[in-house]
């Protein structure tokens, strides 16, 4: 072609060589194409192949951002939201979705009631297994189709370390080969579990904690209907805030066995009769994991909008606890008033009342999506997470309300006043879906103190304990309390925890066990003291007058459910079978009922007190049960957290 430059030529070029057909040849764009055409054709080989090589490169780019940028708006819980890091709790967030959502209105849909709830739990009525004893239960095969130790994508994802710490390295949980009676295995993947696509038959222990069950409520419901608390010896019932407390915490485990038509009534008594609008003075702690966790509980299984409902009036009702000086509320509330109070002798609250009502007003906003429940106890959280006083993470048993500070430093123990705080860290972190790592680290941190200053072991039979510190002082003394460990241990192991969490977890577990089988009846004391050095005889323990009373406590019972969960050892069911018979040798009464007994050390002079708490058909019985079951589906750990009152909660999921 001729080398001459003239701008007509080049249009008529360009006419001739870009539209054949003859169009457009005045159009501005055929223009430019036809000039940059021109001006690509007067570059160097090496100018055109650099240029080439950009461009290829640029559209590569261009493509690996696009694909990321379709990740970032498939995750709704994308950078800031994800990483939780610090204490803002991104991770909170209404708009997640649940294991089970809050009803748009739930006031608007409580207009549809009654309406009766579908059966519970497994959706059939409960066989009775008339094969004898249980059989140890099967382990989970999803293994089967896999090859041993291959994985599958989805896990081989997932397996990667969350954190470490101090050398514990927070791992994913492992695929495990069946192994029914092996206690000290790292616990089973909750996606081993296979779908249940029948209902796991209840077996004859079972039966026999619905027996149980059902005696207790006969008691509550001829004596203390719609009351507080029973007293199946006098017949007649106590008040404590005056609004039917067993009553409430019984619901979810009634769901749970299968009682459905006490659990029927019990729904009714709450929708007719329950009234928050009292003038009554609650505790803000009891009222929180009792109440209103065990509505939020019983909405979760029954999809009944009438619970959401009253545990949102609950909810409402205790936030003036909130308004004091510190932001560390107030133990006492007034729920009729709207006014808040400290206990009458002092201007402290406890530690573990204060950071153990997180569970549940997290999770009330989440289904309300009203941000004032999760405010108020997460700037108790962050407030106590950066406070001065601790010793290797373990917590003094006050807080000052008005000044925010610990009080009576120097006190440390796992046991009343301090208890949950510990088992909230690691609940919270479980909480979030293992998003909200402070949680973690606090927790990790505190366990490393249990280790450091409060973890002995007794003679002469060399039972792991934990003990107390007081300025500086080691004290044998253990809550039947602090039985709460081995289980919350067995749960973080389950979570990932390595170190040696689990192995304290079983060595704990049967220090938990002895304190009931060293004893006459079988049953524990409040508190045991252990021997450091052999003393006469062959026992470890010592139990003073003044705490060989049992008030029919969960604490062991709720540590067998997780290690057999997590282990399968079917030992811990036996030892759970057998302290339930010693509640019924010892703490039944045939009238109807159970009642707390005054000394665990005379097997033929128990002496009765009279009371039968709340937390014996809320928290007693249902570990019972769910010890004693073999389907793992039932209340999934994978999916559901236990509030420290045995009510089930979701686990995040996003
Ligand atoms: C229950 O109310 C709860 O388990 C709480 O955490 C401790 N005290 C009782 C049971 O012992």
């Amino acid at each position: 072609m001729a080398a001459t430059y003239s701008p007509q030529r080049r249009d008529f070029m360009s006419v001739t060589l870009i539209q054949p057909d003859g169009g457009g040849y005045n159009n501005g764009k055929v223009w430019r194409r036809r000039s940059c055409w021109r001006k690509w054709k007067q570059l160097s080989r090496l100018q055109r192949s650099i240029i080439l090589f950009l461009c290829t490169l640029l559209a590569f780019c261009g493509v690996v951002s696009f694909s990321n940028l379709g990740e970032h708006w498939k995750s709704p819980m994308s950078q800031t939201d994800g990483t939780n890091e610090g204490w803002d709790l991104p991770g909170v967030h209404p708009a997640h979705p649940a294991v089970l959502p809050a009803p748009k209105e739930a006031e608007d849909l409580d207009l549809k009631l009654p309406q009766p709830p579908p059966l519970p739990q497994q959706q059939k009525p409960r066989r009775p297994n008339k094969r004898g004893p249980p059989n140890p239960r099967p382990l989970p095969d999803k293994g089967q189709k896999l090859e041993d130790n291959e994985q599958r994508p989805d896990e081989a994802e997932n397996n990667q370390p969350v954190i470490s710490w101090r050398g514990a390295v927070i791992e994913p949980i492992q695929t495990l080969a069946p192994s029914p009676n092996k206690a000290q295995e790292p616990s089973r993947a909750p996606q081993d579990a296979p779908e249940q696509k029948e209902p796991v038959p209840i077996n004859e222990r079972q039966e026999a904690v619905i027996e149980a069950f059902r005696h207790a409520w006969a008691g509550y419901k001829e004596f203390a209907w719609g009351h507080d608390e029973l007293k199946p010896i006098s017949k007649s019932y106590s008040e404590w805030f005056g609004l039917g407390l067993t009553l409430i915490d019984a619901l979810d485990t009634m769901w749970i066995l299968g009682l459905k038509d006490e659990f029927q009534e019990a729904r009714e008594w709450v929708a007719t009769t329950l009234t928050f609008d009292k003038n009554v003075d609650v505790n803000l702690f009891e009222s929180t994991i009792r109440i209103l966790g065990g509505l939020l509980s019983t909405y979760h299984l029954t999809q009944d909008s009438l619970f959401l409902k009253k545990a949102k009036d609950i909810g409402t009702r205790l936030l003036p606890a909130f308004n004091t000086p510190s932001k560390v509320p107030f133990s006492d509330v007034n729920i009729g008033k709207g006014t808040a109070h400290p206990p009458r002798w002092t201007s402290d609250s406890t530690v573990a009342e204060v950071t153990s009502i997180q569970l549940e007003f997290r999770e009330l906003f989440r289904l309300t999506g009203d941000e004032q429940f999760k405010t108020v106890v997460d700037q108790v959280t962050q407030h106590v997470h950066n406070l001065p006083g601790k010793r290797d993470g373990l917590v003094p048993m006050f807080i000052n309300t008005n000044s925010g500070q610990f009080s009576h430093l120097g006190v440390f123990t796992l046991g009343a006043r301090a208890d949950s705080y510990y088992e909230y860290l690691l609940k919270q972190w479980i909480q979030s879906g293992k998003k909200e790592t402070s949680f973690l680290e606090d927790y990790m941190q505190a366990i490393e103190g249990v280790k450091k200053n409060l973890l002995r072991k007794s003679e002469p039979n060399r039972l792991t304990f934990v003990g107390e510190l007081s300025h500086g002082h080691f004290s044998p003394k253990m809550d039947h309390l602090v039985c709460f460990l081995p289980g919350t241990l067995a749960l973080g192991a389950h979570n990932g925890i390595t170190s040696d969490h689990m192995d304290i977890a079983v060595a704990l577990m049967e220090t938990c066990f002895q304190m009931y089988k060293q004893m006459e009846t079988g049953l524990s004391p409040e508190i045991s003291h252990f021997f450091l050095h052999a003393a006469k005889g062959s026992k470890d323990i010592d139990v003073k007058a003044a705490d060989r009373h049992n008030l029919l406590r969960p604490e062991t019972v709720e540590s067998l459910f997780y290690m057999y969960r997590f282990t399968g050892d079917t030992k811990y069911q036996d030892w759970g079978w057998e302290i339930l018979q010693n509640f019924n040798k010892h703490a039944r009464v045939p009238s109807g009922g159970y009642t707390s007994i005054n000394n665990v050390q005379s097997a033929s002079s128990p002496e009765p007190r009279d009371k039968m708490e709340s937390f014996f058909l809320g928290e007693t019985l249902k570990y019972l049960f769910l010890l004693f079951s073999e389907d793992v589906e039932l209340l999934n750990l994978d999916k559901y957290v236990f509030n420290t009152e045995a009510h089930a909660l979701p686990i995040w999921t996003t």
